[in-house]
């Protein structure tokens, strides 16, 4: 009987909770797999590359991947720990594109975990996960971009604000940045895929406590909080674009049954879900620096930082009652009543993010308060 309401959330925001542990010996597992270009075939036909696709672009390049496992007792019986490592590299070709002299991307993935028996049914365990990942590629115009300079004169640009209404008191001078008209000729549009300066940082802690059914009553509890360093938008074409920021997130789920007196069987089920961190975008159209002399392509712009804002933070509790009922060894029946959103939480979601007259709508409001009554008969 899996109700609606019966789902455990993820806690861990980044990362899952890792299904090994530790046990009472040391024990551990390396691995290792891999393959290069001379491993592979090559099947693009000649039609096709005469068609203007490149020879091989379709191919591996390069394929690393290599992980380590290990784990064991602090204590016999009350206390054990597990450490998990991973690092993958992988390099593949895409159709249309040269590689630049490209460095294959690489992430790394690495996790320590403690467990500690509580008592006989109760059992702890906390983490804490570290995931990098760095050398990462883009189709990205390089000769026209952030990093050779091409858009270094300044212009200002009015930021409507909030309310969406030019000329009221939240508006706002905006520094963009163009690349002269008449310098266009200098800077060429070639379009390739490679490494540009991305990367991204996640830092997960997690705490959970499980409990197995005794005494009628099973219950866990589980929680984790991430941190997060990122280019939310990619990595930018123009330094008018958003760069690097930091956002946070944290989840924590609780579910339980318990058998109360008489027969019911009770199983709730409690969420909580941090808001997604956000910045106000302004969509500044292609013609924005034309009158300046200057040229900067359609580009979304951030008027706050990526961690300025946070969509509502989301609390629901959902309730199932079953109760069983036997008439003859094979004639039985399951009541059962589901209460979900029992606080009737109106939290939404999904805002849209662009200034504008819809900023900052929901794209998604929760469900009210809802009653299901449900019977099974078995004969
Ligand atoms: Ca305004």
């Amino acid at each position: 009987m899996q109700g609606q309401s019966a789902e455990m959330p993820n806690p861990g925001v980044q990362s899952q909770f890792i299904a090994k542990s530790g046990g009472n010996q040391f024990r551990g597992e390396y691995y290792v797999d891999f393959n290069n270009n001379a491993m592979q075939g090559s099947n693009i036909p000649e039609a096709v590359i005469a068609g203007g696709i490149r020879p091989h672009s379709n191919e591996m390049e390069r394929y690393f991947d290599t992980s380590i496992n290990v784990g064991g007792p602090i204590k016999k019986d009350k206390l054990w720990w597990f450490g998990t490592y991973r690092r993958l590299k992988t390099a593949v070709e895409q159709p249309q594109f040269q590689f630049d002299k490209i460095t294959p991307p690489y992430s790394h993935d690495a996790g320590i975990f403690f467990e500690r028996q509580l008592s006989e049914t109760i059992g702890l365990r906390t983490g804490f996960v570290y995931k990098t990942e760095d050398d990462l590629i883009a189709n990205y115009q390089p000769g026209r971009s952030i990093l050779n300079g091409a858009f270094s004169v300044p212009f200002t640009f009015v930021d409507v604000g909030v309310d969406a209404v030019r000329g009221t008191s939240d508006d706002r001078n905006v520094t963009l940045y163009g690349m002269p008209t008449t310098q266009a000729a200098s800077f060429p549009t070639d379009r390739v895929v490679m490494n540009v300066p991305r990367y991204s940082r996640f830092k997960t802690v997690q705490l959970s406590v499980r409990k197995r059914y005794s005494n009628k009553l099973s219950f866990q509890i589980g929680g984790g909080y991430s941190w997060t360093t990122d280019f939310p938008q990619g990595f930018p074409a123009n330094p008018s674009q958003p760069g690097v920021y930091d956002r946070t997130d944290w989840g924590f789920g609780a579910s339980g049954t318990y058998d109360a007196p008489y027969g019911p069987r009770l199983s709730p089920v409690f969420r909580h879900q941090s808001g997604v961190n956000f910045a106000r975008q302004i969509s500044v159209g292609a013609t924005a620096a034309t009158a300046f002399g200057l040229i900067l392509p359609a580009s979304i712009v951030y008027a706050d930082p990526a961690n300025a804002n946070r969509e509502e933070n989301i609390w629901l509790l959902d309730v199932r009652a079953e109760r069983s009922v036997t008439f003859t060894d094979r004639v039985r029946a399951q009541l059962f009543l589901d209460l979900f959103n029992i606080t009737n939480s109106h939290k939404s979601e999904l805002l849209t993010r662009t200034t504008g007259a819809n900023y900052p709508r929901p794209g998604n409001i929760l469900a009210p308060f809802t009653t299901r009554v449900g019977m099974r008969f078995v004969f």
